[in-house]
């Protein structure tokens, strides 16, 4: 293992997937199963040179000790492949060539959070509050949920608002989301719907507030990270679930083990994840990261780098239409014909069209598109391309939606970096 910054970044990998392996490069070979391992030696060189200093006190490191230093990995147990952008919180997106299944697996699924995952997402003593403007508030178990409303199950499209934000330019500041703040998982819940209307809505509402048990990065148990909602017109529509299932199993605990909201179509941040409370108001809902510029975008087009007055913003709705080529990967050497795939989505409305290019744009070819799973799932798309000769190709696809709107060549820029919906393009080494 190479002593070097690149051997600290293995040996982090290292300890966040097979920590076994990674003590044994560490403490060394144990031959005596009952003396205990000191750090030392090789090992001790391996450690220091990770974590880039002296262990002062490395006589009283216990063997099967994970470091703390290595720690920061593990928030990605149970993902597979996923690019981590940031640590606390963690936000960690998939490639594109990793989103290739119709439905998306959960090892696979993006992780966004704004705080702390809480420490108990056990299904057990876990309650849902419904209240505010209602007849009947109520409280119920996961297993009240289940008892009293239908259980469906759909596979529904979530993709953070700011999926896109690093080709912005001037750049906007945030997470920067390549492609790979998407997935369209298999969600088992009952409906928001139902919820509310056996709560009973009464007069006046006109927005959801959607409270989730994550804890506030600097620890202050009176702030939330984030509480975000919808207007009541779109929470009494049904492709909306409160999910306790994620492809049949129990959630992950970054994607809001044991509740969440699952809002296909509308930004990632609606989907409150560890959800614990709805209510519904008669104001537009006011929590964090509901105001000023957070999920808001111009209320028109502005030159790229305008400094557009608060007032002049206006709260994200539908997400736009978008498509994602999931193979061949960029960068991939193929031969001369190939099959090429992916996904197209659009909030709230369907995919008409999926078109593909080979020549820059020059001409292009209607890819065989699938009709979604369900309403709020993406539709998946292939074509078989073959190409002329051998040489460098790009493939572009581009997606039309059911109200005739087309994904863009330039992105329509705002000052946070939202709706970045421009084509996908990936390039490929034919021959
Ligand atoms: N409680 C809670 N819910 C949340 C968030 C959060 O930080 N806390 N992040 C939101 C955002 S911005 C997005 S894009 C989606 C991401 O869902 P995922 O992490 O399951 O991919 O969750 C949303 N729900
Ligand atoms: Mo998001």
């Amino acid at each position: 293992m190479a002593h070097d910054g690149n051997g600290t970044k293995d040996l982090r990998k290292l300890f966040a997937e097979d920590p076994e392996a990674a003590d044994l490069e560490v403490f060394g070979r144990r031959s005596h199963p009952d003396r205990r391992g000191f750090l030392k030696g090789a090992g001790l060189a391996t450690m220091g040179a990770a974590v880039g200093m002296t262990i002062p006190f490395h006589r009283n490191i216990p063997q099967g000790f994970i470091p703390a230093a290595f720690a920061q990995d593990n928030v990605l147990a149970g993902k597979d492949g996923l690019t981590l952008l940031n640590d606390r919180p963690v936000n960690a997106e998939t490639p594109p060539e990793l989103l290739d299944d119709a439905i998306t697996p959960t090892n696979r699924h993006f992780v966004r959070n704004n705080g702390l995952v809480p420490d108990d997402t056990s299904a057990d003593n876990w309650t849902l509050t419904v209240d505010g403007l209602v007849d009947n508030p109520m409280e119920m178990s996961i297993a009240d949920l289940q008892n009293q409303f239908e259980v469906v199950t759909m596979a529904l499209t979530i993709e953070c608002g700011g999926n896109g934000r690093a080709f912005f330019d001037p750049p906007a500041s945030g997470n920067q989301w390549t492609y790979g703040a998407v997935a369209c998982s298999e969600w088992t819940g009952v409906r928001l719907k139902d919820v509310l209307e056996a709560a009973g809505v009464k007069d006046g509402v006109v927005y959801t507030a959607h409270y989730g048990a994550d804890a506030h990065l600097s620890g202050d148990a009176s702030k939330l990270p984030i509480s975000r909602g919808v207007p009541i017109e779109k929470a009494l529509t049904d492709n909306i679930l409160i999910a306790f299932r994620m492809n049949g199993e129990d959630l992950h605990p970054m994607n809001g083990a044991p509740l969440r909201l699952v809002v296909p179509g509308w930004p990632g941040s609606c989907s409150q994840k560890w959800l614990r409370r709805i209510e519904l108001r008669d104001v537009v809902h006011d929590g964090p990261k509901m105001t000023g510029t957070s999920y808001r975008v111009p209320a028109y087009p502005v030159a790229p780098g305008t400094d557009v007055p608060e007032e002049d913003f206006q709260i994200i709705e539908r997400m736009p239409v978008k498509s994602l080529i999931t193979f061949p990967a960029n960068g991939a050497e193929i031969g001369m014909a190939s099959e090429v795939r992916g996904h197209a989505w659009s909030g709230d409305r369907s995919i008409d069209r999926l078109d593909i290019s080979i020549d820059f744009g020059a001409t292009w070819q209607s890819a065989e598109l699938d009709a979604p799973a369900n309403s709020g799932a993406w539709q998946n798309w292939r074509s078989n391309v073959t190409f002329p000769q051998a040489g460098y190709y790009e493939v572009w696809a581009r997606a039309t939606d059911s109200a005739g709107e087309m994904q863009p060549f330039a992105i329509d820029w705002n000052p946070k970096g939202y709706l970045n919906n421009t084509m996908h393009r990936v390039g490929l080494k034919v021959g």
